[in-house]
């Protein structure tokens, strides 16, 4: 049965077709809108089978880039990321961006052609044992036995990727199942007994959290993306407000709550404000809400909130208690989580006194920099590129200095205009992400922000965001070094700077011209104001060649080792 007569018309509940066929359908079923990927022999059936499915195939140039992009796409739409890469090398080529996607709990479903059943074992040309490779960098996974097992197979995959802690699925489909013919039924009920995640939290605990809060003189709330997976903003904005509690982000936090509120301290950890990390120092009730108590965030924990007691809210039980010892657990869904505390007779606590001090300090200790008009800061093109979007861009980065710049100037005031590498720390990340998420909201600004090392390993993408005419601003944070490994050095290892820096560069502005997108460079300042004026209002792509100072440090730091309390580079 040809898939177009099964899209267009109404499919019987029992159908035979080929297991490419199959999958296709069943990704209509799903309501994907688009897929990334790349083909190859394993896949070939799959790819003849895309050519008039009527569905929307994005071709990256390389599978990296397709699971980066898929991962913004998630990020952005909420939906899950499809991926596909044929078998062998494409399926090695997106092992960073699953073990990206797990640590960050991303949804991506992603399938691997397989060589033939026959084969498998054998050392095949292009064989690789996919599943061995990926299962710990994977939320479940699957390698299809039978054609007739693929609907029931994609359904759980979808149902898996986007229910409890979000998470990618792969599916490796060996190249003869998706050749042979079966029946497609999509009507299976999910049954997973193993797999029943908690979303409603135990009410004891509740009551134990709503006790604390009561007598609390100095709490703060510390909000992670759980936040933003679990769509519960304006909970935490009400709960928040309810009971008068400052709010910290982490860095894959931001957005959940405005920055402009005057509850809001700022970015905790390594690069955190002051204000948010002496606020968790000296709190006696820290509550984490979606948040993993990263290493970045946590700095040495024998100093971690060393005076609080730990209430954590994850719909992952495994989170809690892995890093800190926590004394009030709350395993649910943060949505329901906040709405249930929202609703709960309990009267805020008696904490104004705390919340003067950390307002003092929010007015006594900002972010700064030493400025210089003449060059170009890396802090002020951030806040610059904040003015010429208003505050409202979606903004993708890659991971090094730029990154944490970017968390630190760009206010986030919305959710879902974030999207880094945050536990992994990919390089090359922002380029291919931020076409994800343009193609997740076709009529946001998207702002891609890149360090001159990170964008030289994806920039082949801009061939894609010139194909789609995708109108993201792609701005280079060139420093012409890989900046952050450049600051350790000159910080702990005397300023011997062993392979960081990378003055040897490309031309970007005639590599931009080269795929076919409008370029500029900037150098100071006033010259930054310019580019961005004309780039921000052109419509269509640009990249964008920012010749920062290239000495440049992010400060405040929590060195390695250290406490959140023992930051430096507070003060100029
Ligand atoms: C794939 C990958 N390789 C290496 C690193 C280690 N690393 C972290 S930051 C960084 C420097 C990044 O340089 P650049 O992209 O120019 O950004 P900058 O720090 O200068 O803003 C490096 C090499 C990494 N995070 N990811």
């Amino acid at each position: 049965m040809a898939i177009k007569a099964n899209v267009e018309g109404k499919v019987e509940a029992s159908t035979k077709m080929s297991g490419a066929e199959m999958l296709l359908e069943s990704l209509k079923r799903e309501n994907v809108e688009v897929i990334f990927g790349y083909p190859g022999g394993a896949v070939l059936p799959i790819y003849d089978k895309i050519y008039d499915a009527g569905i929307f195939h994005v071709l990256t140039r390389h599978e990296q880039g397709g699971i980066h992009a898929a991962e913004g796409y998630a990020r952005i739409s909420g939906k899950p990321g499809v991926v596909i890469a044929t078998s062998g090398p494409g399926a090695t080529n997106i092992v960073t961006g699953l073990t990206d996607a797990m640590i960050d709990s991303l949804p991506l479903v992603v399938f691997t052609g397989q060589v033939a059943s026959s084969v498998i074992g054998t050392d095949a040309f292009q064989e690789a044992d996919v599943l061995g490779i990926t299962m710990p960098i994977t939320k479940h996974s699957y390698q299809v036995r039978e054609v007739s097992e693929i609907p029931n197979i994609i359904k759980e995959a979808f149902y898996i990727a986007t229910t409890g802690r979000p998470g990618p699925v792969l599916i490796d489909i060996p190249k003869d199942l998706a050749i042979i013919e079966g029946e497609f039924d999509y009507s299976k009920e999910i049954n997973l007994p193993g797999y029943q995640p908690t979303v409603l939290p135990n009410h004891l605990q509740i009551r134990k959290l709503v006790e604390a809060v009561s007598h609390a003189k100095k709490p703060v709330i510390l909000a992670g993306a759980g936040i933003l997976h679990g769509n519960a903003a304006e909970e935490l904005k009400e709960y928040a407000e309810q009971q008068s509690v400052p709010v910290i982000h982490t860095l894959l936090g931001l957005g959940g709550f405005p920055a402009d509120h005057p509850l809001f301290l700022g970015m905790a950890g390594m690069h955190g404000t002051y204000t948010a990390n002496m606020a968790i120092y000296e709190s006696d009730l820290l509550i984490s809400i979606g948040a993993r108590f990263d290493d970045r965030v946590t700095g040495n924990l024998a100093h971690f909130a060393p005076n609080a007691t730990i209430a954590h809210i994850d719909i992952d039980p495994a989170e809690i208690g892995k890093v800190v010892t926590t004394k009030i657990p709350v395993v649910g869904d943060a949505k329901e989580v906040l709405s249930q505390l929202i609703h709960q007779d309990g009267k805020p606590g008696d904490n104004q006194e705390w919340r003067d001090k950390v307002s003092g300090w929010k007015q006594e200790f900002p972010l700064c920099y030493q400025a210089s008009s003449e060059t170009l800061k890396p802090q002020k093109l951030i806040e610059l590129v904040y003015e010429y979007t208003n505050g409202e861009a979606i903004v993708t980065t890659d991971v090094g200095q730029h990154q944490m710049w970017a968390a630190q100037y760009y206010k986030f005031k919305k959710p879902n205009h974030w999207v880094t590498s945050g536990g992994l720390g990919t390089m090359g990340f922002g380029l291919p992400a931020s076409i994800g998420a343009q193609l997740a909201d076709r009529s946001a600004t998207v702002v891609s922000l890149v360090g001159d090392g990170g964008f030289q390993m994806t920039l082949q993408e801009l061939s894609v965001i010139h194909e789609l005419k995708l109108p993201i601003k792609v701005m280079i944070v060139n420093n012409q070094s890989l900046g952050m490994v450049r600051q350790w050095q000159e910080i702990f290892y005397e300023g011997r700077y062993s392979h960081s820096l990378i003055p040897n560069q490309p031309d970007f502005i005639k590599l931009a011209e080269a795929y076919g997108i409008k370029a500029f460079r900037a150098q100071t300042e006033e010259e930054a104001n310019q580019v961005l004026k004309e780039a921000i209002e052109f419509d269509g792509p640009v990249l964008m060649d920012f010749r920062v100072t290239s000495d440049e440090n992010v400060y405040p730091m929590v060195a390695p080792g250290k406490g959140l309390h023992e930051m430096v580079g507070v003060k100029f």
